[in-house]
């Protein structure tokens, strides 16, 4: 079997056949279009040009199928609309309510139709099935074409966003959010999948394209896990950079990871499980690889993962998933060395949990029975008698000397725990700097990326933990990411360009982001000051501290009412680092991305700080969205629960976006970009137009007729642009803004 094929999607066709080769490195195309998706032109400055022409359809289904779709469309609606819905919410009526939002939601949903817009945003709704939808011969269908000429596709976002790449040499970014179970990781990898199948490639670089899809299953072992709202969820934040060469080929590639929930290597709710590679490992792994661990079959011999029962009932396939990791091991370019030590951490951390105290006379535990310990310590490569210190003693520093104390029962059992979740947590950051080592690719100096955000999705359980707090901040500051960049600087650009714009009202957590990361005030700043104060900080004065600085807070109520349950307890302990260090002795030998000893760093200050640097890289680049929907609580399919959906589509904020979208301008180009896609439909422009741009413009719209009401000239009054306004130092950045973006097909106006 292929490394493709193990990833499910190619189902034993060719990977990259002819239709969808790229072009010839650098060289104009003398064939006709014909059959072909790509052509290199030159340029007058003698660079190249790699676009992707329309394609001459090969097979005249296509084009029907195009055809139809793009008439249809431009009556506003589809044939049977009182059965599916609108495939773009701008299409409904003007003053829709959110039931009648719902409404659109439901009868789609209904038909299978899982994906609707809102202008360019993609809202998707989990069918919790296989649809058919994600074939071959789909992605051949979305290669190259514009939006609304197809229904809608997360395929025709990734195709959008790799086009403009292509033609205007930018950055994008795919933020792809919505709450626990609502089909982001799903999501991150169709378009993954489509990138991979459809982009140019060379045989050189079918390894890196192999490596960059191979990831995915690698990190999904360690990194996602079942819990009650998702038998795959995602217990770590991923942004991934895709990095393209200028002919569009994909090179390489980097990945960020985000706080892995490390509490879950030792604790998970009644019904969840550990992270899927510990099940794998046991279910698939060879015979000769659990003996030289010491490892037994059978997954309920290991406290770590018999306590929550989650493993009874698991939809996780964890012999085939071993097979799929092995296999991306190998692709990835793990040596046999780096698998020995992967392997033996992960079975260490299995032993660990095994390991029992006992109490003896003076109160202080011991281990009496040694023979996990024995294990832990071949597999790690240290002393067995270290080991056994760093589990029932602990240094504490006195004055100038240092003191051996021994635990008692209950911290020897802590600093097991603490220890398994450190090892954990520094083996997943290895293993992404690893796989970051086999994706980069030093050859290219000019590369383009495409980022693709999948983050662990809002959760509430019964019981809400530090790891909560941190996954829904998370959240909170995406969905303030959303905000900045859709509702308000929208409507800040109208202003700027002086478009005529009635400001709509919207909900903006920032005030929320505030309570959580204000310096001094917020609840993080609280969090720090009780675990750096002298003495023991305990969860109880923290909660304390909590009641007294941000008790009256509003939005503190109601978080506090939302979670209801919200479990401090381990909160102070969460978030001291160096609380996580005890055994230190051991869990320094385990890797070499240690670099934290001795230092205090606070988790939660730690996680805001990565949290902003990330929002700088969304920030760099011009973003699509994709915004999932869970459409029931029991991962059923068809099941559409009203009451949950409503929600959801309350606290993404998708009739505000609606309403945005509906008043304003779907498409938005500078003149120079837009004059370039477009100048063949008018022959004053065509091939040339020498005027300053925006006249140019100008004469195109006219010319294609567009009324009034359908576009609008930013900052641009009759022959000359405005260079009065400091915000826009020349006209490149003045734009040009067209109220639907179907209009801009160029199929449309070309019959
Ligand atoms: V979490 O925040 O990581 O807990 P996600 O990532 O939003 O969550 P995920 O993509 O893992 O959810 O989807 C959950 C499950 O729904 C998947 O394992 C699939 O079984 C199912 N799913 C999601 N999207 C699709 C889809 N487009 N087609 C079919 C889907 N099944
Ligand atoms: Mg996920």
């Amino acid at each position: 079997m292929s490394s493709l094929e193990s990833t499910g999607i190619v189902a034993g066709r060719p990977l990259c056949g002819a239709r969808f080769n790229g072009p010839a490195a650098g060289v104009p195309s003398p064939e006709p279009l014909k059959g072909r998706l790509w052509q290199t032109n030159v340029l007058q400055d003698g660079s190249h040009e790699t676009q992707r022409v329309f394609q001459v359809a090969a097979s005249e289904g296509k084009e029907e199928v195009r055809r139809r779709h793009i008439r249809l469309h431009m009556e506003g609606a589809l044939t049977a609309r009182d059965k599916v819905g609108v495939q773009d919410f701008v299409l409904l009526d003007a003053h829709t309510s959110e039931s009648a939002f719902l409404d659109n939601l439901r009868k789609r949903f209904r038909e299978n139709l899982i994906y609707t817009y809102i202008g360019t945003l993609l809202v998707s709704v989990n069918p919790y099935q296989e649809l058919g939808i994600y074939t071959l011969s789909q992605m051949e269908l979305y290669q190259g074409v514009n939006f609304f000429e197809l229904p809608p596709h997360v395929y025709a976002i990734a195709d959008n966003a790799y086009r403009m790449m292509c033609s205007e040499l930018t950055n994008h970014l795919i933020l792809i959010s919505g709450e626990s179970g609502a089909g982001k990781t799903e999501a991150s990898k169709k378009i993954l999948q489509y990138f991979a199948m459809t982009c140019p490639m060379t045989d050189s670089l079918e390894i890196a394209r192999d490596r960059l899809l191979l990831s995915n299953p690698v990190l999904e072992a360690f990194g996602n896990a079942k819990t009650l709202r998702n038998d795959n969820s995602s217990r770590f934040g991923k942004y991934m950079d895709i990095q393209f060469d200028f002919k569009g080929i994909p090179i390489g590639g980097h990945i960020i990871g985000y706080l892995i929930e490390k509490s879950r290597v030792v604790y998970q709710n009644h019904g969840e499980r550990n992270f899927h590679i510990f099940y794998q490992l046991l279910e698939g792994g060879e015979e000769q690889l659990l003996a030289y661990l010491g490892l037994e079959r059978d997954p309920q011999l290991y406290r770590y993962l018999a306590q929550a029962h989650g493993a009874n009932e698991s939809s996780m396939d964890d012999r085939n998933d071993w097979k799929t990791v092995s296999n991306a091991f190998a692709v990835i370019d793990f040596t046999e060395d780096d698998l020995e030590n992967l392997f033996g951490i992960i079975a260490s951390i299995l032993h660990l949990g095994n390991v029992c105290f006992r109490e003896n006379h003076q109160g202080c535990a011991t281990i009496p029975v040694i023979n996990e310990i024995k294990w832990i310590a071949k597999l790690l490569g240290v002393q067995p008698s270290a080991l056994l210190e760093a589990l029932t003693h602990r240094k504490i520093e006195a004055q100038t000397e240092e003191v051996i104390c021994p635990l008692t029962l209950e911290n020897s059992v802590y600093a097991r725990d603490a220890m398994a979740k450190a090892v954990y947590g520094r083996t997943f950051t290895w293993l992404v700097n690893k796989i970051n080592s086999s994706l980069v690719n030093k050859e290219f100096t000019k590369k383009t990326v495409i980022g693709l955000l999948d983050i662990y999705g809002f959760e509430v359980f019964d019981k809400n933990g530090f790891e909560q707090f941190c996954i829904n901040y998370c959240n909170e500051k995406l969905q303030q990411l959303l905000i900045e960049r859709t509702l308000k600087a929208e409507q800040a650009e109208y202003e700027m360009e002086g478009i005529e714009w009635e400001p709509i009202q919207y909900f903006n957590n920032k005030i929320i982001c505030d309570l959580v990361e204000e310096r001094h005030k917020g609840i993080i700043s609280i969090l720090d000051e009780e675990c750096i104060r002298p003495g023991p900080a305990s969860d109880l004065s923290f909660l304390e501290k909590l009641e007294e600085k941000v008790g009256k807070h509003a939005h503190f109520q109601t978080w506090d009412n939302l979670w209801r349950v919200w479990d401090s307890k381990g909160f102070s302990g969460q978030g001291s680092q160096s609380l996580l260090l005890m055994g230190e002795n051991v869990t320094t030998i385990c890797l070499e991305s240690w670099g934290l000893k001795g230092q205090r760093l606070m988790v939660g200050t730690q996680f805001k700080t990565s949290l902003s640097s990330l929002l700088e890289i969304l920030i760099s680049k011009e973003p699509s969205y994709i915004r999932c929907i869970k459409p029931n609580e029991r991962k059923e399919p068809s099941k559409f629960d009203d009451f949950l959906i409503r929600h959801q589509i309350k606290y993404l904020g998708l009739m505000e976006h609606l309403r945005v979208r509906r008043a304003g301008f779907a498409y938005r180009r500078k003149y120079e970009h837009f004059l370039q896609r477009y100048k063949s439909l008018c022959p004053d422009t065509w091939p040339h137009w020498r005027g300053p741009p925006a006249e140019g413009v100008e004469r195109l719209i006219k010319y294609i007729g567009y009324k009034p009401e359908e576009y609008k000239l930013g900052r641009f009054i009759k022959g000359f642009i405005h260079r009065d306004k400091p915000l826009c130092p020349d006209n490149e950045e003045f734009v040009v803004f067209v109220r639907k973006n179907y209009i801009l097909n160029l199929r449309y106006h070309v019959p």
